[in-house]
């Protein structure tokens, strides 16, 4: 007999296709009513497959009694409850590693599209004002900018190796020192005083929610730029919209938001913000990556082998 799973939200459809192959899969984010669902499966179910913010919570283990793993697509696990999994002696695996290059990809394009201002300069060539109105404003250089990276994991080391190559300086902060060849900001404040571009790649969770609030943007200054590519909940996220538009800092590139997909249209009429939907790791190579190390998390799993990625 397949071991039974609950996959919480839909997941990228290859790997979704597999998952309903090699387990017996129980779809919860179709159930028209959800206690009827877990009171149906709940007690057979060895297993959860979740993506994004449903995540797991504590009542849902709760509704499990034979649960053993949760297998999240993805590397950050702030939206399940780790302390809960934990106390139930219940795994949790991520997929960390894997989108480091994409992530840190995005990270660079948010730099660029902020300082350059690509997006608006195209925008200018789409409405025709090339002509009309004459070249696109002068914007401002990458090379010789300092970079604070807030957050100097695997990602944030990947950013920080692609900000070198275009001739900026790097800082970082980060909870302990590490052994690497960047200046160390012993406090957020300390670092958005000392970068032109303050980047946020932290994890989320309640130990960095709203670690970027006013005085960090303070000290940021107005001509300080901010990019996040970690969670919405690292920012205060109506302060930081409120400093864009008195222009108290020079601009911000968010790929993420507190609330996704809903997104303060507050935002949308800022010239001085490059949004992305949550696109950090969104290629079909970088997500087939992750698909795989879910998959096989639960499959070794199953099959009694140590797990590959396991979170606790
Ligand atoms: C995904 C991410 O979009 O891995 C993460 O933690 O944020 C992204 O790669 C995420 O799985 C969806 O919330």
């Amino acid at each position: 007999m397949k071991p039974e799973v609950i996959l919480v939200s839909s997941i990228f459809p290859p790997t979704q296709e597999v998952l309903e192959r090699e387990f017996s899969c129980h779809r919860m984010y179709e159930a028209a009513d959800r206690e009827t669902f877990l009171r149906e499966f709940g007690p057979r179910v060895r297993g959860v497959a979740t993506y994004g913010p449903p995540g797991a919570n504590a009542a849902l283990m709760d509704a499990l009694p034979k649960l053993e793993i949760i297998s999240n697509f993805g590397v950050g696990v702030d939206a399940i409850d780790l302390t809960a999994a934990k106390a139930r002696g219940v795994a949790v695996t991520n997929t960390p590693d894997v989108l480091n290059e994409c992530v840190a990809d995005t990270g660079m394009a948010l730099v660029l599209n902020l300082l350059r201002k690509f997006p608006q300069a195209e925008n200018h060539l789409r409405s025709g004002y090339w002509a009309s109105r004459g070249p696109y404003a002068f914007t401002r250089s990458l090379g010789g900018k300092t970079l604070g990276v807030l957050g100097l994991g695997r990602i944030g080391e990947a950013v920080a190796r692609r900000a070198l190559a275009f001739g900026m300086t790097i800082r970082y902060h980060n909870r302990n020192r590490k052994d690497v060849p960047y200046a160390y900001d012993p406090d957020p404040v300390a670092l958005a005083r000392n970068a032109d571009v303050l980047i946020v790649v932290t994890p989320g969770g309640a130990q960095t929610s709203k670690l970027v609030d006013s005085r960090v943007l303070d000290a940021l200054g107005p001509d300080g730029y901010l990019v996040n590519i970690a969670r919405g909940s690292v920012v205060d996220e109506p302060v930081l919209l409120r400093y864009l538009r008195e222009k108290r800092i020079a601009g911000a590139g968010l790929d993420v938001f507190a609330d996704e997909p809903v997104v303060p249209s507050g935002f949308f009429a800022l010239d001085n913000a490059v949004l992305l939907p949550h696109v950090a790791s969104a290629t079909v190579e970088t997500r087939t990556a992750m698909g795989n190390l879910q998959i096989e998390n639960l499959r070794r799993h199953f099959s009694g082998q140590p797990l590959l990625t396991p979170v606790v």
